[in-house]
């Protein structure tokens, strides 16, 4: 090694002076004497990139600067530099190596079973050093807040920031300004004792932890409840980020998180009422008695309060969750990014997201990935996420092992560049210190950010389960193992922070609070349900009514909007065939007619936008729209310059964000599902590529769109556009799943349409958003339709006084009532081919009636239509297969609205293709003969 005579050549100047022969070598080889030619060529990358950092990091003190030609520097030993400067290189790649990887070595498990390494790359001895090194000072220029150090100091200080109960991965990161900022965060820190109040708190907070799960455990033996013990510095952890992220300005946290220590959030840091969650388990409803729905089990609630940190109000509303998990992490990014809006929180400082997860789910749900994705794009981004893997290193039964392939549960994240903070649970200021620095880094970057908090579990998955069946060596170590609460109280013992009577008199005030709180518990009623309020104040409860809404727009409103449609900016360079597009629809609406799909879509969301409702619409390549239909968002053919025309209908308007979504799903129908339940005064749109694909987002739509209003009392307006409609584009684009969103039908909980018109279309977007109640609505949408001339409407079907028709009778001039032998009854696009198919048989005894609204079923409309024609017999027909459509849902209940009339007919019969395992035939021919015959039945005498 580099050692001459025991003494360090490489001072700070002469580092200066090597860096910058460095720096001319790299310009230009022939800049250098012939001796450093050889040895900087001979330098490995991780040399030569160790050496080019000398000049400094970005936040480190300047490199001083020395010029090559200066006196001292000529007269300087060349071999005794190069001696030095390959100390100072090794030096330096091992700084790096505990950089990258120093926290394999940390200290994570509070449990110890966790045995991992050594690592050679974080042995000095790696790098030609050896013993007799160790206390040779070695210039490090600053690289860890010192100018120089012995190698020994340099190895204590590694250890002591990289593998202390911290391990920190940080070095994926490319921005090197985020980077830095960690680097400081950790290099130089030193790390004082915390004030003994703080350190009090933190035992307090341990303390209500693990009493109000000791106090249910003994209240409701065997009762599940997903204890939080074992994972207890979760709750330090997140009055840490409250308290640091009220101090940077955070008023508002959405918070998502699974079951595993939820009731204790709930209680101890959102503020639940431990009476109700006592009452809860008492088996008590949550809602009063007079409220609807199916209510939840209770570690799946939501709930709302404010806190008070240091004379500041902060809101924190923790989502109700699913089973599902992950599946609460798109919709709790989606409820941020609409509070933001609402706050006009441009800068994204003043609402944050909290995700808590388990570590099996992290790393095993896709959803998790999806949702990280969407971090960093302008139509999602929420400044950043800050997530808490409760890593109790355990999954059910299944170990770490079998869980993932990943080295951490929290690798997903480093997709997207998050820092990663591993904490060891049982180092509640480590716990504390790692919470700030994550706030703090969210502030800062406005990215997302994980914690990986190291726990274990202390009972099985939930407290019946006999988890020694499966992990009996961790268990048993876990019997031995004292609580956090216990070892932290006991180094504050030791510290003289606190003393023994003072740590045992904590616990018994909380438990005495806890009695309290059980007894009152007995006569405890929730007064009032927990809806419709703040953004939601003002709404209803659906009515039984035909929630019309007020839909109509005064056809000059109409036009005002439609110019701004067709307007573009003086010089912007539009696509010819754009162009001619354009004048096309301002021909249509200068005549009032021909209004086609996209234009009633743009029309509807226009006179929104310009009556002052915020309007927002993402899905795959939705600016453009899959069929080239929409074209909301137009493109300078020069400059490539974004033009929204919607967002220039009227000064004053409120804006239209249309946004072309990632490849994903099930995540940003999560997101949007969640801005709609936060935001009920924007019209929140989401379309599917094809139809089909949306079942991708099935456990979204099942957890929460379809049930979330009976399970927590939460509405949400949000719409589904779902191209649908056989036309020979093979089994995965024809059938958008008609069957599957009929079978959710109940309860009055969703909406189902498949329209035929662009007028109907228009008035049922506006209808979604000019009521006094939310609820989802699904619509299938054409496609090969888009431009067809049969659903265009007239702009006076869009006016004043139209509204959303449920039925469309027959519009053709046919046999009297009373001699129409069949009806029949349809959805959607097949009434076309029903239409074409009856004026080539000039039958005019066959009535065509279209169901644009399935649910909920319109039995009184239909009744009225039915009523008409009392000797016809009635028939459905679809063009999907016979299991699938919405003829098993229809059938019963077009029987039943026969039922209630005075016809010949009793029951519909199906007109439709058969049974099939797949949706659609892959050959055309066959969807031909398959589509002319289905219509023919259909029709036939
Ligand atoms: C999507 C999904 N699959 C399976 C389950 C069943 N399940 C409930 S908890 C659990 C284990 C979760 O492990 P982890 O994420 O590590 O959290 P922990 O329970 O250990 O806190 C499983 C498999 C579920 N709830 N959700």
């Amino acid at each position: 090694m580099a050692d001459i005579d025991g003494t360090t050549f490489l001072t700070g100047n002469n580092a200066g002076f090597i860096a910058e022969l460095y720096a001319r070598f790299l310009d230009d080889p022939n800049a250098v004497d012939a001796s450093w030619r050889r040895f900087f060529s001979e330098l490995g990358d991780d040399a030569a990139e160790a050496l080019a950092e000398f000049r400094g990091p970005s936040w480190g003190q300047p490199t001083p600067r020395l010029i090559a030609e200066s006196p001292a520097a000529q007269k300087i030993d060349a071999d005794a530099l190069r001696h030095a400067a390959i100390d100072s290189i090794c030096a330096l790649n091992l700084i790096r190596a505990y950089r990258v990887r120093g926290h394999l070595e940390a200290d994570l498990d509070p449990l110890g079973l966790d045995k991992r390494g050594p690592y050679p790359e974080l042995d000095y001895r790696s790098y030609g050093f050896g013993e007799s090194d160790l206390d040779r000072e070695i210039f490090i220029n600053n690289l860890l807040g010192r100018e120089r150090a012995t190698l020994r100091e340099i190895v204590a200080i590694l250890r002591a920031t990289y593998c202390g109960t911290i391990g920190v991965e940080y070095m994926h990161i490319q921005v090197p300004a985020e980077r830095a900022w960690i680097q400081e965060k950790f290099e130089k820190r030193s790390r004082p004792a915390l004030a003994a109040p703080l350190r009090k708190q933190i035992l307090e907070t341990l303390t209500a932890a693990e009493t109000f799960e000791r106090f249910l455990d003994r209240r409701y033996t065997g009762t599940k409840r997903f204890g939080i013990e074992g994972a207890e510095s979760l709750m330090p952890a997140l009055e840490a980020i409250l308290r640091r992220g009220c101090e940077l300005g955070i008023c508002e946290f959405v918070i998502g998180m699974p079951h595993r220590g939820r009731l204790n959030v709930l209680a101890n840091f959102v503020g639940k009422p431990f009476a109700a969650i006592f009452s809860e388990f008492q088996g008590n409803a949550t809602q009063p008695e007079h409220v609807h729905g199916s209510g939840d089990v209770k570690y799946h609630l939501g709930t709302s309060g404010d806190r008070e940190v240091g004379g500041q109000t902060v809101h924190l509303s923790l989502a109700a969750d699913p089973s599902h998990l992950e599946a609460v992490d798109p919709v709790v990014l989606g409820k941020v990014r609409a509070k933001q809006y609402q706050r006009g929180d441009g800068e994204r400082t003043q609402v944050a997201g909290i995700l808590m997860h388990g570590d099996a789910a992290f790393a095993g749900q896709g959803l998790v990935a999806e949702s990280l994705e969407l971090s960093d794009l302008l139509g999602f981004c929420t400044g950043g996420t800050i997530h808490i893997i409760v890593n109790n290193q355990i999954g059910f039964t299944t170990s770490p092992s079998a869980a993932r392939s990943s080295p951490y549960p929290s690798d997903v994240a480093k997709g997207v560049q998050a820092p990663i903070f591993h904490v060891n649970g049982d180092d509640p200021e480590a716990v504390v210190e790692i919470a700030r620095v994550a706030t703090e880094y969210r502030q800062q970057f406005k990215k997302d950010v994980v914690i990986d908090l190291f726990c274990y579990r202390r009972h099985g998955h939930n407290e019946s389960d006999e988890p020694a069946f499966t992990q009996p060596l961790m268990y048993r170590a876990i019997a031995r193992h004292p609580t956090t609460r216990q070892i932290y109280a006991g180094h504050l013992v030791a510290a003289g922070v606190v003393d023994e009577a003072e740590v045992a008199a904590m616990a018994t005030r909380f438990v005495a609070g806890l009695e309290a709180q059980f007894e009152a518990a007995k006569g405890y009623r929730p007064n009032k349900a927990d809806w419709l309020e703040g953004a939601w104040a003002g709404l209803e409860e659906a009515s039984d009514d035909d929630r019309r809404g007020d839909t109509g727009v005064a056809v000059d409103t109409l036009r005002e909007a439609g110019r701004g449609l067709v307007t573009v900016p003086e010089g912007f360079r539009l696509n010819p065939k754009i162009a001619r597009q354009l004048e096309a629809k301002r021909a249509a609406l200068d005549a009032g007619e021909g209004i086609d799909w996209a234009t009633a879509e743009a029309l509807a969301i226009a006179t929104l936008c310009a009556e002052g409702t915020h309007v927002r619409m993402s899905g795959q390549d939705t600016g453009r729209g899959t069929f080239s239909q929409r074209h909301a968002v137009l493109f300078d053919q020069e400059t490539e310059e974004r033009y929204v025309p919607i967002n220039h209908v009227r000064a004053g308007q409120a804006p239209f964000e249309i946004i072309d979504s990632p490849l994903s799903e099930a995540g940003v129908v999560g997101f949007e599902y969640g801005y709609s339940l936060a935001d009920p005064s924007t019209l929140v749109l989401w379309e599917a590529q094809f139809g089909d694909f949306a079942n991708g987002a099935q456990v979204i739509v099942d957890q929460f769109l379809s049930s979330g209003e009976a399970k927590w009392l939460r509405m949400s307006g949000l719409v589904m556009l779902l191209p649908h409609g056989y036309e020979g584009q093979g089994p995965e684009h024809s059938s958008a799943r008609v069957e599957r969103y009929l079978q959710l039908c109940a309860e009055d909980n969703v909406q189902v349409c498949n329209l035929t018109s662009a007028a109907n279309y228009f008035h049922a977007l506006r209808r979604q958003i000019r009521r006094n109640f939310r609820k989802p609505l699904v619509i299938f949408t054409p496609k090969s339709l888009l431009r067809a001339k049969e659903v265009t409407s007239r702009l006076d079907e869009m006016g004043v006084g139209t509204s959303f028709h449920r039925v469309i009778a027959e519009s053709d001039a046919i046999a009297p009532d009373d001699q129409v032998r069949r009806v029949v009854l349809c959805s959607g696009k097949v009434y076309f081919d029903l239409v074409k198919a009856r004026a080539a048989t000039g039958d005019e005894r066959v009535a065509l009636t279209r169901v644009e609204q399935l649910y909920p079923f319109p039995f009184n409309t239909l009744g009225k239509v039915l009523q008409r024609y009392r000797n016809a017999e009635i028939v459905w027909c679809q063009e999907e297969p016979q299991n699938m459509g919405a003829w098993n849902f229809v059938d019963r209940r077009i029987e039943e609205v026969l039922a209630g009339l005075d016809v010949a007919a009793k029951r519909p019969r199906f007109a439709g293709r058969a049974e099939a395992a797949s949706p659609a035939t892959g050959l055309f021919r066959r969807h031909v003969e398959e589509q002319t015959h289905l219509v023919a039945e259909a029709l036939a005498a």
